[in-house]
């Protein structure tokens, strides 16, 4: 009895060994869980589910068989992949879930996400994501040749690389207020998500008095990382490849 989450995998041609740790990632412990959520930023980037990448549908073909055998698989946007869609999620067999999602599981309330929205005081970078959600820009982007997409985003990392290297550790983690609230909203104990890549399990004081707990998984880069909830409880877990 155990259901695993993963996220900031950052998958991408350019980085094969994050893939091959990632496929053996399934065969040893994804096939003997209860379910498996892929809490955004899978992908280093994601232009349209048209994009014809074989690592697309290595990776699709990958959780279709983990699917099929019967464990489930969720799947988050992060920032990286918010462009997901119905089709690549088909492909995969996996459930595409609202950016917020609470779950309950063996008896513990729980939120996930991936964790970008908690960033309140990285105020670009809120900016910058309310215009790419517009689903009339998303739109307009699908339509754009192939190629094109693949220069906007090239450059898009470029821009928030450069961006990033100026901003302070404190503008990029999240803001403590923001946590409180989204578990408040949801009447959760634990909140689970990435994105920060700042691999922990945080104690969180609750206005109500409460203990809740705020667990960040690590980034992809060397190592994996993982968070299992048993109904014992919940453990972040770091393996080599
Ligand atoms: O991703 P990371 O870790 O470097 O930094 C993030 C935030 N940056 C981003 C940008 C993504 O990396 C870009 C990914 C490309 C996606 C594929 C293309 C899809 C295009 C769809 C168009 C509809 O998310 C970064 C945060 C950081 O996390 C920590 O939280 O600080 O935020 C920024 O860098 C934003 C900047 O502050 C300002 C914006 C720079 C980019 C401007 C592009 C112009 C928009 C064009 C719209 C069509
Ligand atoms: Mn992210």
């Amino acid at each position: 009895m155990r259901t695993l989450f993963i996220a900031d995998l950052h998958l991408s041609e350019q980085e094969p060994a994050i893939t091959a740790g990632f496929l053996r990632f399934l065969q040893r412990e994804a096939y003997q869980a209860d379910a498996l959520y892929i809490l955004g930023d899978f992908f280093e980037y994601w232009i349209g589910d048209d994009d014809p990448q074989p690592l697309h549908r290595e990776i699709s073909s990958a959780l279709h068989d983990l699917t099929n055998s019967g464990v489930p698989c969720y799947f988050i946007h992060g920032n990286r992949d918010f462009l997901i869609g119905k089709r690549f999620a088909q492909e995969c067999g996996m459930t595409l879930l609202p950016q917020e999602k609470r779950l309950s599981l063996y008896g513990h309330p729980i939120l996930i996400m991936h964790g970008d929205t908690l960033c309140t005081d990285d105020v670009d970078y809120q900016r910058y994501r309310r215009k790419v959600n517009n689903p009339f820009i998303q739109k307009l982007f699908s339509w754009l040749p192939l190629r094109t997409r693949l220069n906007i985003a090239a450059k898009m990392r470029d821009r928030s690389q450069m961006t990033n290297g100026g901003k302070s550790e404190a503008i990029m983690d999240v803001n403590q207020q923001a946590v409180i609230e989204a578990l408040e909203r949801n009447q959760a104990e634990w909140l689970i998500h990435g994105h920060t890549h700042r691999p922990a399990i945080h104690n969180v004081d609750m206005p109500n008095g409460k203990l809740a707990k705020r667990a960040v998984l690590g980034a992809w880069h060397y190592q994996g990382s993982m968070i299992s909830v048993t109904p014992e409880g919940i453990e972040l877990i770091e393996f080599p490849f």
